[in-house]
């Protein structure tokens, strides 16, 4: 049987669903308006009032908001309350010119809890199960938001954070954790460990709930046999809140949009025009509840499909579909964002040329990160030491930028083929998308 944490507003009718979207649009646009200068300016620029916007037909009128735009308004820009109002900030990794620092009111945490709190649910999660979280904890958005749904729950909630893989098989074998959360890699490496220590029959696991990066159907039915549970894909930002702005129900073919907090759209990513349903495009959300960050119009640059095809589980809320890929350069990889200009950036500080190759692959279930980087004429070298210490560097100030490992291979110059349009830079041989 179907269980729901907010049945009534979960399976409310499409006319409930857009009366409730109508009423709090119009709201959350006078609030930034009122409260968020930088908005109000872009308002201004497109010509657009408060009073334009009557419901949620009018919602094309509004100006989008991209990283870009977080960036210039980067850190307060953006927030709509007053700063003794938020209680917490969350971020994604990346410096100052990529980083996303998102800010909540204790109300936005709340709201944000109920959506994790709908997601594990609808993986059969009850306040007799344990939940084990090992999404990162601390400013990523994975471990505080799964932690809160699974209070609001009323589980057992074992805030594991990420790593220590000994640690995580012996507290789930002895605490007897039911539910999963972590990021897809992760929960398949999990289930590589278990069965190397012939374990699996003394964990009691049922569902996990995976998401934060791309990962394949295949992915999931290994990841179900090798820890013998059902895999549930759970979909989120910072900038929209966290995990939990869609997730998947029983019949895992796609995610429900909180659409009571969020308003999606799909626009053609060139144009930025508005697509009908079941076209493919960018996603871009409104929160039509966040109180202290509330960005509207936000391009995601994930692209996806939506679908308002009656949903078997009895659940309203329109699907989207995995990402099946991105408008920007942006990797994923080991759930940290990497953009490629991170490491040029690293790169030239260092005084190399921006001859390089990005390499990520997925080996044994785990991401990797290679760049490979072409020696100047003058800093070449062909002694082995060398090269290496100058490598060492190289990961270390890498580390330092993105968060995590990257192996860092020296190549003699002119090594690296030229374009002659737009440079190569990034080799995916993941094929998630
Ligand atoms: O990854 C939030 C999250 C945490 C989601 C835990 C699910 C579970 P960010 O670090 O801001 O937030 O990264 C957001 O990650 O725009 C997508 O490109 C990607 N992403 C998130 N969930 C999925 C998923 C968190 N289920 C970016 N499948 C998003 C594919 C995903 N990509």
């Amino acid at each position: 049987m179907e269980h729901y944490y907010q049945p009534e507003i979960e399976c409310a009718s499409r006319e409930q669903i857009i009366e409730l979207q109508n009423e709090r649009l119009v709201k959350q646009v006078r609030h930034v308006y009122d409260n968020v200068e930088y908005y109000r300016k872009k308002m201004e620029e497109k010509g657009v009032t408060p009073e334009d916007i009557k419901s949620i037909d009018d919602l094309h009128k509004l100006p989008f908001l991209t990283k870009d735009d977080l960036r210039d308004a980067y850190p307060y820009g953006l927030v709509a309350v007053p700063l003794s109002d938020c209680v917490r900030i969350q971020s994604t990794s990346g410096t100052t010119g990529r980083r996303v620092v998102a800010f909540y009111t204790q109300h936005d945490i709340d709201l944000w809890d109920e959506c994790c709190a709908r997601a594990i649910v609808a993986v059969g999660g009850t306040k007799e199960d344990v939940v084990h979280v090992c999404y990162g904890y601390g400013l990523f958005t994975g471990g505080p938001g799964l932690n809160g749904g699974s209070h609001k729950v009323g589980s057992l909630t074992l805030p594991m954070s990420s790593g220590n893989t000994d640690r995580q098989i012996q507290f789930m074998t002895d605490l007897g954790s039911t539910i999963l959360c972590c990021t897809p890699s992760y929960a398949a490496y999990l289930g590589e460990s278990i069965n190397e220590r012939g374990l699996k029959d003394q964990i009691k696991l049922k569902a996990g709930i995976f998401g934060a990066e791309a990962w394949t159907e295949e992915m999931r039915r290994d990841i179900e046999k090798s820890l013998g549970i059902k895999a549930y894909d759970i979909y989120g930002l910072t900038e929209i809140s966290g995990p939990g702005v869609s997730f998947e129900c029983s019949e895992q073919t796609g995610m429900h949009i909180n659409e009571d907090h969020f308003i999606a759209e799909i626009i053609d990513p060139n144009t930025g025009e508005v697509l009908p349903e079941g076209e493919k495009g960018e996603l871009v959300f409104t929160s039509i509840t966040k109180e202290a960050f509330p960005l509207l119009r936000y391009r995601t640059r994930d692209i996806c499909v939506l679908s308002r095809k009656k949903c078997s589980c009895g659940r309203t809320h329109v699907k989207m579909t995995k990402p099946m890929g991105r408008s920007d350069d942006m990797l994923i990889v080991k759930g940290v964002n990497v953009f490629p200009s991170q490491i040029e950036t690293v790169l030239l500080n260092k005084g190399y040329a921006a001859n390089y190759q990005i390499i990520v692959d997925r080996v044994n279930n785990s991401d990797t990160l290679e760049v490979q980087v072409e020696m100047t004429p003058e800093m070449f070298s062909d002694s082995v030491t060398e090269v290496a210490v100058k490598e060492k560097e190289l990961v270390n100030a890498l580390k330092a930028m993105l968060g995590i490992y990257a192996k860092v291979k020296l190549v003699a110059p002119k090594t690296i083929t030229r374009s002659e349009g737009k440079a190569v830079r990034i080799i995916d041989n993941r094929h998630l998308y």
